[in-house]
């Protein structure tokens, strides 16, 4: 979130679009609510009706998979109604930057695509620039090729009538939208956006996303109390998983994982630290090195030189253009490429997609090491029904882990807030740790280095390894500290004292970091992720910023981008809803976005420090897909025309390709239905935890799959009736909850219809129907190769015998 949970409720309108809040982000919800209560109007766009939307102002079906049509419709109406901040839009975006030349749009495909590879040349998406390198600008945004007049060209396409075609939303409907988020275009109302999952499991998730980026930049809802782009994340620590890089294209604190392209530390940092020329541009990744450093010395400690490159030459590096996601490991595994490994709190066999694929992978490994708090479709495998355990070769150790409530911690929540939690009680039965489990594995590993030699002993030994696991150790760790004396202006460090922020982080080895943006969680001033302080100033009281609850990553900003909430004077736009001003030289409020005076001064910045320019980015090109948002429909689609353009699918998606991948032909006459898939509210995903749990499996016992009245009908299918779901991939009985939650609707003239149904049900829990991703595609966005779990083609019928139900 560039927000954080309680400024929610500074919104005017809040849009709720791809997630089902209220159930699965409850905490999010009370902000919600309080919003609504003070006067906000609260909107959800979803393919299904659920308890978000029944709170809300209006719920708004789409087909799903549509979004971008939506919203591409939503930006054309703002710049051709002339409903955009002005002054936000000229001062703080990228609208003003010409465009080069060599850019095209064209067929659906922007300049630079290669059929072969399926990836983009992005060589031409750049800006005509002066003798500095600076890009050009037109301030009055009327040169033909600068982004504004690019982007009103691009989305000249989605009008209504098209954009209610394609995601079978009525004209009235759209409107409604549409009339209430422009309405936040002037600097004194603001919207919010909320999204999660509804957005991010498709082949154009991330473009999704841009699309809500652009939208709040056009309406100058970014850095402001109540706006902002806001990911309501995951897993319990999904937010912290991601932030240390349980990625694998990234190291902890986002950087790039290191390819085979840049052998050296010289080579990875020249490829990784942006510059400019403009004296006004913050450019903050240009203190990358800093903190790669810092990462590599909190690794490999005293052994990591200046000499030695801090011991970059020891990390292993990815080939460029290889595939190495979880979608592509579970597809190497299948094919037989893959010997061992450990799964860690995942239960891949029910909640990757494809899971027949999934659980048939498995038991090609040699060896496979679970760490789970229960036996779970993954650990039983081996046994999973229709499967003689003597035939799987897999040998499968089990580690009983222990659970939140059994160890001390942090969490970080959406809002980035770090927050320490105590263990409660102890751990149950030989259970541990996952911390501890790694540092005793990794003890032995090293011990067996020592004795007998390897392959490559050199990283292994010169890890900067722990005695014990001990989780304020870790935490000091990730903060940071001085490997040496050093003074710092006229501030004096001693070695091993904790580093008060990542601005005293240094490439020459005299600091360590685990990860650069928790610097200062846990500096001189002990460990602040325990904080419980609810004191506040009366200016950040209005709009409920707590600054001194916990800790908020970075140097506990509790809203990014906040310097474009005030004018170029510093003048907040919303004095009603303050986040920083400039008032007698300094800032107040917020912890503002770099200690630099407001644009207009001549020691003043641009507000968006993190982007090389400074600008809020509309015309992006640092997606591999595309610099604006284009529809591009499912991998699988019930239609046969895309009506903005040639390109069906988009061309860069991802798409895993075995013997058991098939797709669905666009518009395939024998799965004319669209299936949704989500979470419920009393089970957690794949179910592994709270199928375990009697209290929850008794509120919600079974699979079952929400489908309208008018397709029941349609089908011949009862309330409670055991039916039969069906793709390519495989086929699924699950109970008909028929019901009006679930609406057909018209798609290019056409009825159309969709049906929902939770992932979270298997069959190590006897009699409550097993995995819905048995119908799910490996295929996958290209940017974060998060797979497509929202939009698949199915048919639907009634099952003539029950085998995975309960009756
Ligand atoms: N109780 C509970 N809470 C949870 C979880 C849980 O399992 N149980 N899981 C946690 C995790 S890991 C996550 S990631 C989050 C997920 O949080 P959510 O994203 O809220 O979870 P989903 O159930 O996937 O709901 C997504 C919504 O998107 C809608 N949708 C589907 N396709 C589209 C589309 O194309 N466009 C739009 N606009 N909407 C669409 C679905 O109908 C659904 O209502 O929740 C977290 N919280
Ligand atoms: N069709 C479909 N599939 C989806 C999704 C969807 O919307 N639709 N959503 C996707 C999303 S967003 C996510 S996040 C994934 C989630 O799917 P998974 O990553 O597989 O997560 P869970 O199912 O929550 O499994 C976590 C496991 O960890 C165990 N566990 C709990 N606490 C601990 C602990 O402290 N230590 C250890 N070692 N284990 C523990 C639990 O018993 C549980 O089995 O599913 C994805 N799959
Ligand atoms: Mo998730």
């Amino acid at each position: 979130m560039t927000q954080h949970w309680i400024d929610i409720k500074n919104a005017d309108v809040v849009l709720i679009m791809g997630s089902n809040a209220a159930e699965h982000h409850p905490i999010s919800f009370k902000w919600v609510l309080a919003a609504k209560d003070a006067g906000a109007t609260v909107i959800h766009v979803d393919p299904k009706f659920s308890r978000t939307s029944a709170r809300c102002d209006f719920h708004v079906p789409l087909r799903s998979g549509t979004d971008i049509a939506f919203l591409g419709g939503l930006m054309k109406y703002i710049m051709d109604k002339d409903l955009y901040f002005k002054d936000y839009v000229v001062d703080y975006t990228n609208a003003s930057f010409i465009v080069s030349e060599g850019f095209s749009f064209k067929d659906g495909l922007f300049s630079g695509f290669d059929p072969v590879t399926k990836t983009y040349d992005r060589k031409t998406w750049t800006f005509d620039k002066d003798e500095n390198g600076i890009p050009k600008k037109d301030k009055t945004l009327q040169h033909p090729r600068c982004v504004f007049q690019m982007m009103k060209q691009h989305y000249s396409r989605y009008g209504i009538d098209t954009v209610s075609g394609i995601t079978g939303v009525s004209k009235e409907n759209l409107l409604k939208v549409w009339d209430a988020v422009a309405s936040t275009g002037k600097p004194t109302k603001v919207a919010t956006m909320m999204y999660a999952l509804g957005w991010t499991q498709h082949s154009v998730g991330v473009q999704n996303i841009r699309c809500a980026g652009i939208l709040q930049l056009l309406l100058g809802n970014v850095g402001m109390a109540g706006g902002g782009v806001n990911a309501m994340r995951g897993e319990p620590n999904v937010q912290g998983s991601t932030d240390h890089a349980l990625l694998y294209d990234a190291l902890p604190g986002y950087h790039s994982v290191p390819t085979t392209a840049w052998p050296t530390l010289a080579d990875y940092l020249k490829a990784n630290t942006p510059v400019t020329k403009d004296p006004k541009s913050v450019n903050w990744w240009q203190n990358r090195p800093k903190y790669v450093v810092s990462l590599l010395k909190g690794w490999f400690g005293d052994a990591a030189t200046p000499e030695n490159e801090f011991g970059y030459g020891w990390l292993p590096k990815i080939e460029p253009n290889v595939e190495y996601a979880s979608l592509f490991m579970f597809d190497k595994m299948y094919k037989g490429k893959i010997k061992g490994g450990f799964i860690y709190g995942h239960n891949p066999a029910m909640s990757m997609p494809n899971t027949h694929k999934i659980r048939k992978a498995l038991s090609n490994l040699d060896w496979l090491v679970i760490g789970e708090a229960h036996e779970t479709e993954t650990c039983a495998f081996w046994r999973q029904p229709g499967t003689d355990p003597k035939s799987v070769k897999t040998e499968v150790f089990m580690l009983p882990s222990c659970q939140r409530g059994e160890k001390d911690g942090t969490t970080s929540n959406s809002g980035r807030w770090h927050m320490w939690h105590y263990k409660g009680y102890e751990p149950a039965g030989d259970s541990k740790p996952m911390g501890w489990m790694v540092v005793e594995i990794m003890k032995g590993v090293r011990s067996l280095y020592k004795k007998e030699g390897g392959a490559f002993p050199t990283p292994i030994l010169n890890a900067d390894w722990y005695e014990q696991y001990d989780a304020d150790f870790m935490a000091k760790k990730i903060n940071g500290q001085f490997t040496r004396d050093v003074t710092i202006g006229d501030k004096q460090y001693k070695k091993g004292d904790q580093v008060p922020a990542f601005a005293m982080l240094a490439a020459d080895g005299s600091t360590t970091s685990l990860c650069w943006v928790y610097a200062g969680s846990y500096g001189p001033g002990g460990n602040l992720t325990k904080r419980r302080d609810h004191t506040q100033t009366p200016m950040q009281a209005k709009i409920g910023l707590f600054p001194n609850y916990s800790w908020a990553w970075p140097v506990n900003r509790r809203i990014i981008y906040n310097r474009a909430s005030v004018d170029v004077n510093g003048k907040p736009f919303n004095p009603a809803k303050t986040v920083i001003a400039w008032e007698e030289g300094k800032w107040i409020g917020d912890v503002p976005d770099g200690p630099a005076p407001p644009m207009a001064d001549p020691k003043g910045v641009y507000p968006f420090i993190m982007h090389t320019e400074g600008f809020g980015q509309l015309f992006g090109p640092g997606r591999v897909d595309g610099p604006l948002p284009e529809h591009y429909e499912p991998a699988e689609t019930p239609i046969t025309a895309n009506p903005f353009s040639k390109q069906m699918s988009n061309p860069c998606m991802k798409v895993a390709e075995s013997d058991i991948d098939a797709l669905a032909k666009n518009g395939d006459p024998r799965f004319p239905i669209v299936l949704t898939t989500y979470s419920l509210t009393e089970h957690w995903c794949g179910g592994g935890d709270t199928r375990n749990t009697p209290a929850l499996l008794e509120a919600e016992p079974q699979l079952y799959v929400e489908i309208s009245q008018e397709l029941a009908k349609e089908k011949g299918v009862k309330n409670g009736d055991v039916i039969i779901i069906e793709t390519l991939r495989g086929k699924v009985e699950a109970v008909a909850m028929v019901t009006v939650r679930m609406t057909p609707l018209t798609v290019q003239g056409k009825t159309l219809h969709l049906i929902g149904m939770p992932f979270c049900f298997g069959w190590t829990t006897p009699g409550c129907g097993d995995a819905t991703n048995r119908l799910t595609v490996s295929v996958a966005d290209p940017n974060t190769r998060i797979p497509e779990y929202k939009a698949c083609l199915c048919n639907v019928r009634k099952a003539d015998k029950v085998t995975e139900l309960q009756r």
